[in-house]
């Protein structure tokens, strides 16, 4: 909590100077005026009064619930199409022909994709046996959660909830594991806790699918529940959106699925529903 007062204070601070620097120099681009905020909430200002009028000054099970009204309102893809998707959203932004692989943060070409051994496939960050969703169209092939990975660091995550702790393995980037949990790499840390929040609130149990939550357990197994939520909440403050996580959301926003991550937009969301 501390962390985040903090941070608002300053977001706040940070605001003012950037308007001030806009009266001092007009020709100041509204992006170059939020590059130094990216935690804070003018990033999402644009949204705030249209995607997110519903939202905005809600906290706990209403900010949740209008949230999930806004949120699923979305195009749904196939599973198969989610290849090229990924192709798109998470395009090396050093390499166009390479995709950036989630936990290992290993450039690979985009055309390396498969089930073999050097190949990338497609990581569910949601783990899909936690509700059992599998790969019909659905959760199952909701790009705000699913990203490109290393086969082999794929299976390392298996179904594993997130927590601190384990030791390295290769190409594990920096991200570590043990028996039963899974800590990705410092930079994508936020990443992670923020595809999950999503998923919690994008579904509620409508549809024919589990009401996916997150909760305070390592050894959910095939409950839809992910854990752990302190960390998640910690690894949200730690690493907040970056320009690759906010380009990614954007693309997901204007090209596939019409729906953003309302975390991605406003971090201190999370705070405000758990
Ligand atoms: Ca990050
Ligand atoms: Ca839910």
């Amino acid at each position: 909590m501390l962390a985040i007062r903090i941070r608002r204070r300053k977001a706040v601070a940070l605001a003012t100077a950037a308007v001030l620097a806009g009266l001092a120099a007009p020709s100041l681009s509204a992006t170059e005026a939020t590059a130094t905020t990216s935690t804070a909430t003018a990033t999402a200002s644009d949204y705030d009064s249209t995607y997110y009028k519903d939202a905005v000054g809600k906290t706990g099970a209403d900010l949740k619930s209008s949230l999930h009204t806004i949120i699923s309102d979305q195009t749904k893809l196939s599973y198969s199409a989610v290849w090229d998707a990924l192709r798109t959203t998470d395009q090396d932004p050093a390499d166009s022909g390479n995709v950036i692989l989630l936990y290992s943060g290993l450039s690979r070409s985009k055309s390396l994709n498969g089930g073999d051994s050097g190949d990338w496939n497609r990581e569910h960050v949601w783990a899909k046996s936690h509700g059992d969703f599998g790969t019909s169209t659905g959760p199952g092939t909701d790009i705000h959660h699913l990203r490109p990975e290393d086969v082999r660091v794929n299976s390392v995550r298996g179904n594993k909830d997130f927590d601190n702790g384990g030791d390295g393995f290769t190409d594990g980037g920096g991200s570590l594991t043990d028996s039963d949990s899974f800590e990705p790499r410092d930079a994508v840390k936020g990443d992670v806790a923020r595809m999950i929040f999503y998923m919690a609130v994008r579904y509620e149990g409508g549809d024919g699918w589990a009401d996916l939550e997150v909760n305070g357990s390592v050894d959910n197994g095939s409950s839809p529940y992910i854990g752990k939520l302190s960390v998640l909440k910690a690894w949200n403050d730690e690493d907040p959106p970056d320009a690759f996580e906010e380009r990614r959301n954007q693309v997901i926003y204007d090209s596939y699925q019409h729906n953003r991550n309302p975390f991605v937009d406003h971090p201190e969301w999370v705070e405000a529903i758990w």
